[in-house]
């Protein structure tokens, strides 16, 4: 199918070096969009669990290298550093084979409106005010993620299309939909200190459009359960694109299996 074609394209979440990537997806996403700008909103390489196991199969390279060619042949690519690429925040106005990293930017669409593009975790306040709560719901959600992860291996097998059982039980699940609702909150006072139009961010997998009085909060949401990603059409309005939704099981199939190039070998050292 022929690329489809935005004037900007948002992802976060992606986690390169665990083994919930969604990786087939990704890569087909890449392959198949383009895009004047490409902002990498926050946890891309997953550089917290490169401390513990780093899990990098054939196709991680070839998603990092299809951003490069994007980069190289124009795209104007933006990496914007997230709590699990936190270090990358020392590297603040580099510029890398032709990707900037910048801590936080602001996007002007092309009707003029102007967005500040962050990760997001700066809003954490449930994080920062009840660790234990943070803790609790991060053993729940890693738990999660490899239940999606056999859910769909076995789905696959079966020859039924992806499905991310985190975002369905997200819906259920109370407490989760109220620690959303106080993130996106938290999002209103930020925009308006930064004098711009609306705040586009990640960091709680949860893709979203949505006017909070007179200021617009989006989230890219994340590639290791839902396959989203945030867009501007060309004429500057925004959407959300739901990869795993769209797009037909047989292409995500034609990247054969992959080939784990360092599984379990731990990167960092051991005292
Ligand atoms: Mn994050």
């Amino acid at each position: 199918m022929p690329p489809l074609h935005f004037r900007s394209i948002w992802i976060s979440d992606i986690h390169l070096g665990t083994r919930s990537l969604q990786s087939r997806q990704l890569l087909n996403f890449l392959r198949n969009t383009e895009s004047e700008y490409l902002y990498l909103v926050g946890d891309i390489l997953d550089l917290l669990q490169a401390k513990r196991s780093w899990h990098w199969p054939e196709i991680n390279d070839r998603i990092v290298h299809t951003v490069f060619e994007k980069a190289k042949n124009g795209t104007k690519v933006f990496y914007i550093p997230g709590n699990h690429d936190h270090l990358l925040r020392n590297f603040d106005g580099n510029t890398v084979n032709n990707i900037t990293i910048k801590n936080q930017i602001i996007h002007e669409t092309v009707t003029g409106h102007r967005y500040l593009v962050l990760h997001g975790d700066k809003f954490d306040c449930v994080v920062q005010n009840s660790p234990w709560l943070a803790n609790i719901g991060s053993i729940a959600y890693d738990i999660l993620l490899i239940l999606n992860r056999w859910v769909n291996r076995m789905r696959n097998g079966l020859g039924l299309e992806y499905r991310s059982l985190s975002a369905w039980l997200k819906h259920q699940v109370k407490i989760v939909v109220n620690y959303i609702g106080s993130f996106e909150e938290v999002v209103v006072r930020e925009v308006e200190e930064n004098n711009v139009d609306g705040l586009i961010c990640g960091h709680i997998h949860q893709a979203s459009i949505k006017s909070i009085g007179d200021i617009l909060y989006t989230n890219s949401g994340d590639w290791v359960e839902s396959c989203t990603a945030l867009a501007e059409n060309h004429d500057g309005t925004l959407g959300v694109v739901e990869w795993a939704r769209r797009n037909p099981l047989e292409d995500i199939l034609a990247y054969g299996d992959e080939k784990d190039l360092y599984n379990n070998r731990c990167l960092a050292p051991t005292n």
